[in-house]
């Protein structure tokens, strides 16, 4: 556990070889020189993440546990001094060439999010880095060309590994000196241009992971992150049921009306328990302050020194199932009425940024979901700090059961499941996985298995003969490996130069 982390983007440089993947880098640089007739000055890479438990509950504030995966986004890098202009191009023809620049004094860079546009990934991480040192520098024109190998749409946050890959660009060609701390606060900020309100989980693991370790994410009060140390025999298997999950176009349904239905139980119970004169007295915060669990949690035990995370979890249970209704759910009216608001001001604050599309909300169920599951999130790395002191046979199968009740809970509860996560999920139990769970927002992308080594190949076969091979009989060998493979805990973003 007591891994240094290194809080200096300057630790990330490395003018070492070029890795395992050299080839692929090697026609990276080949193809930029072709590309625009010069060598790329470096090259940054960020990971996709996969994450191990702690599903939606980022943007409650709760810990999550994931780590970078071995898919990234890598982006070779020239900078101009004729011009501000951005050029940037796909290694992948699917995605044509654009060209972009900031525009007046100000500084500003427009991103349409109405449009999925594969460049507007890259904007936001130029505008992330803009809006923040806008006063210091006048940016440099970019030559840029990127190669992304996380699948989009899988859940292993191909977006975040570009965003992230991208302020790194932009950071590292005009020389800012930032840390790894601020490139993640500004990629979680930017990436919510592209009209997704998301949580910080998928950022922080592109940063921050470490090789051979998962990482703990915190948010609250800030950022924070920790290596975790997985028992040496768990072994890790992703398989993306090839349904994509394009929050783009779902969002309104889906992540974005989990994000409001959170966000309004959280307020709804604060109003109970702060406002109402009905629970303690004393709170400090304001009702507009105490829009998540986390900082729910946190008033009402804020006097309280001695009950353990877990065990507020729990009561925090009970104080939902007292205060927010179980049954039928919560019309518009009725959750700004629980919640002492006025519609208007419900719709302006959490439905008018990033739309959202419901008839019912349901607090209670989502609610018992995030508390459920942030409680996991601490056995699950319980167990993992326990097993480096004192191992014990029975290790995996306390981890999987932790991730089989967290795909229950997210299939339940927070309905982010789907019926094909389901079914590898339990083609993948029956076959000597010993956990199962859907990874990232859901709706479809990947699961997660947990197993031994030696059960890897017969797992990986298992899933091919009883749902690939069915559901996509057409698929070659090279798509199949691709769609399931074996996982380790990767290293986070790094920065190439002299190569
Ligand atoms: P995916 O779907 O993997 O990009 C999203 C969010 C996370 C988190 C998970 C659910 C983005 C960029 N990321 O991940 O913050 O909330 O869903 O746990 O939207
Ligand atoms: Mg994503």
């Amino acid at each position: 556990m007591s891994v240094p982390t290194v809080d200096s983007l300057d630790a990330i440089y490395t003018s070492a070889s070029l890795g395992k993947q050299g080839e692929r880098y090697n026609k990276l640089i080949e193809t930029f020189k072709r590309t625009y007739d010069r060598s790329p000055e470096f090259i940054v890479r960020s990971p996709g993440r996969v994450n191990l438990i702690g599903e939606h509950i980022d943007y409650s504030g709760y810990g999550v546990l994931p780590m970078a995966i071995e898919r990234d986004v890598v982006q070779a890098v020239a900078t101009r001094s004729d011009t501000t202009q951005v050029s940037i191009t796909n290694i992948n023809a699917k995605y044509p060439q654009r060209t972009f620049e900031y525009e007046g004094e100000d500084k500003v860079v427009t991103i349409d999010a109405s449009t999925l546009e594969w460049s507007n990934y890259f904007k936001c991480g130029y505008k992330g880095m803009l809006e923040c040192a806008k006063e210091k520098v006048t940016p440099k024109g970019m030559d840029v060309l990127v190669d992304g190998t996380v699948p989009a749409g899988s859940g292993l946050s191909s977006s975040a590994a570009f965003v992230c890959s991208s302020a790194l660009a932009v950071i590292t060609a005009n020389k800012l000196g930032l840390s790894k701390q601020e490139l993640t606060e500004i990629a979680i900020v930017a990436e919510r241009n592209v009209g997704v309100n998301s949580g910080g989980m998928d950022q922080a693991a592109s940063v921050f992971s470490q090789k051979n370790y998962a990482l703990r994410v915190e948010f609250v009060p800030k950022l924070k992150t920790a290596p975790v140390q997985l028992p040496s025999a768990a072994s890790f298997v992703i398989a993306h049921t090839l349904v994509t999950a394009d929050k783009f176009t779902s969002g309104p349904k889906h992540y974005n009306l989990r994000v409001v239905e959170t966000k309004m139980g959280a307020r709804v119970l604060a109003h109970a328990l702060f406002f109402k004169g009905d629970g303690r007295q004393g709170n400090t915060k304001t009702p507009d302050e105490l829009d998540t669990y986390k900082l729910v949690m946190d008033e009402y035990f804020k006097d309280d020194t001695t009950t353990n995370p877990q065990d507020q979890l729990t009561e925090m249970l009970s104080l939902v199932d007292r205060y927010l209704t179980k049954t039928s759910g919560y019309t518009l009216q009725d959750m700004a009425d629980a919640a002492g608001m006025v519609e208007t001001k419900v719709v302006d604050t959490y439905m008018t940024r990033f739309p959202v599309q419901a008839d019912v909300f349901r607090l209670h169920q989502r609610a018992v979901h995030v508390l459920t599951e942030a409680r996991r999130v601490y056995q699950f790395a319980d167990i993992c700090e326990e097993e480096q002191k004192n191992s014990k046979a029975d290790v995996l199968v306390r981890l999987g059961d932790l991730m089989n009740a967290s795909h229950a809970s997210c299939d339940t509860d927070f309905d982010c499941s789907c019926p094909e996560l389901n079914q590898v999920c339990t083609i993948a139990r029956e076959n000597g996985a010993l956990g199962a769970r859907l990874t990232g927002a859901g709706w479809g992308g990947a699961a997660v298995f947990l197993t031994t080594s030696d059960n890897v190949p017969s797992l990986i076969q298992a899933v091919k003969d009883q749902y690939y091979n069915k559901k996509f009989p057409d698929l070659a060998n090279d798509q199949l490996d691709d769609a399931i493979f074996p996982t380790e805990p990767c290293s986070g973003a790094t920065i190439f130069t002299g190569f």
